[in-house]
């Protein structure tokens, strides 16, 4: 294929580890076979539009440092030409997914007549792009963080006209996701939240954001939407306070608002390091609770406190990762979605390219060593071991409420039952997954 924005980049090609091209992969290969299943599907790689089509590299010490073509994307023909510079893009490195918020894709209006209008437009246009390229469409998303309107949040805001307007975007977003095959779709409450509490009723924000996601599931059934409706947590950024703050948190709201069975979460590394938890916390905690969706796959900077959303290099922080994820069975719906910028400096077309390669050979490499580990039980076994006690009947009975704190005590009496300590044997298990990543 040509390209003019990647123009001289016709493809990407597997070339194995010892390649030296800075444009190919050396372990990301769609065809090969990880635990009987395609490592692209194991992956379900999407990229996102936002950071890559969108974001111009400004910093809060600074504007645009990337200069595309399209910026700045105000009207229906740049739109258009920063969509055919996305799919070239989604094609060359054969990604399979791609995802997007209504505001990445369309100018922005005053008027949600206009954002409707423009929107719809879009979506053709996409619907013919992912015709001719084989591209699918991984989730939708609404952006209720840009505009001014939406400074004081979303479904949260005092206000019941701002409310109202994130209401309607949403069901327009919903509307094109649906339009468009898309698997899931996802609520990040990016406003949704506060600076000070001298402005702020919780109770009533809960209240408001209840039921406007059960607005999002009502609509979802009208429509016939059969894919995965998610809640991406983040504790902070940009409110001080934000009210999904991780997946725990979120799994309250869902149980407070009777939607434990109709939401699950997207869950990202950058946010589960910035609530103070790893990556595969977050991931085993939902699979805990039965919530788990998809993932955004970055990085964050451990020392600067901020959302900087890198590209992943950290194989063994990502193979504990997708361990948890096939533990749990793989994804259903969901996927690995690249939401992880340039740095600013990286201002060539090719870095683009070069960001997602790296991520990509690393999430390879790092689903082959999950596997390895959960085909040698290598976790597993051990970790069986460590709860079999609780195998006998009246361990299970315990558990399962048969027996009272009086009933209990008397059979510690009557056995004297005197408890060894085990040991937790983490230097052995760290040891373990050294040995595979
Ligand atoms: C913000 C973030 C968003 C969501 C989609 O931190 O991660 O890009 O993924 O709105
Ligand atoms: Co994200």
């Amino acid at each position: 294929m040509s390209s003019r924005f990647f123009a001289g980049i016709d493809s990407i090609p597997f070339e194995g580890p010892e390649s030296t091209s800075a444009l190919a992969f050396r372990h990301y290969n769609p065809d090969e076979v990880v635990m009987g299943k395609r490592m692209e599907e194991h992956l379900r790689v999407a990229v996102c539009y936002w950071h890559n089509f969108v974001w111009p590299g400004t910093d809060p010490f600074g504007g645009q440092t990337f200069d595309r073509p399209w910026f700045p994307g105000d009207t229906m023909d740049l739109c258009r030409m920063k969509a055919d510079a996305a799919f070239d893009m989604f094609q060359l490195l054969k990604a399979p997914y791609f995802c997007f918020h209504d505001y990445d894709v369309r100018p922005e209006h005053d008027s949600h007549a206009d954002n409707l209008r423009d929107l719809q437009v879009m979506t053709e246009y996409f619907a013919g792009k992912m015709e001719e390229t084989g591209t699918k469409l991984l989730w939708g998303t609404a952006n209720m963080t840009s505009n001014r309107r939406f400074m004081g949040g979303a479904s949260t805001n005092p206000d019941p006209e701002v409310f109202a307007f994130a209401a309607a975007t949403v069901k327009a977003c919903m509307d094109a996701t649906h339009a468009l095959n898309g698997e899931n779709y996802v609520l990040w409450g990016g406003r949704e939240g506060y600076e000070t509490l001298l402005n702020t009723d919780l109770g009533r924000e809960d209240a408001q954001m209840g039921r406007f996601m059960n607005l999002v599931v009502e609509h979802k059934h009208r429509i016939g939407f059969k894919g995965t409706i998610l809640i991406e947590p983040k504790p902070q950024e940009p409110s001080k306070h934000q009210y999904d703050f991780d997946v725990a948190t979120v799994y309250g709201f869902l149980k407070r608002h009777g939607l434990e069975n109709e939401i699950k979460v997207n869950i990202e590394q950058g946010h589960a390091i910035l609530a103070g938890h790893t990556f595969e916390h977050e991931i085993a905690m939902a699979q805990a609770l039965g919530i788990f969706g998809s993932i955004d796959m970055n990085r964050n900077d451990y020392q600067s406190g901020w959302d900087t959303d890198q590209f992943p290099n950290s194989v063994p922080e990502v193979a504990l990762a997708y361990y948890h994820i096939l533990q749990g069975g793989g994804f259903t719906s969901g996927g690995t979605n690249f939401d992880a910028k340039l740095r600013r400096q990286s201002i060539e077309p090719e870095d683009l390219l070069i960001a997602h390669i790296g991520g990509m050979d690393v999430c390879a490499r790092a689903v082959k060593a999950a596997a390895a580990m959960i085909e040698d039980g290598a976790l597993s076994a051990p970790l069986d071991a460590r709860y079999a006690g609780w195998d006998t009947p009246e361990a299970q009975d315990m558990l399962a409420g048969k027996r009272s704190f009086e009933e209990i005590e008397a059979e510690v009496l009557a056995k004297d039952i005197q408890p060894v300590a085990k040991s937790g044997r983490q230097e052995l298990l760290e040891n373990i997954v050294n040995g595979y990543v």
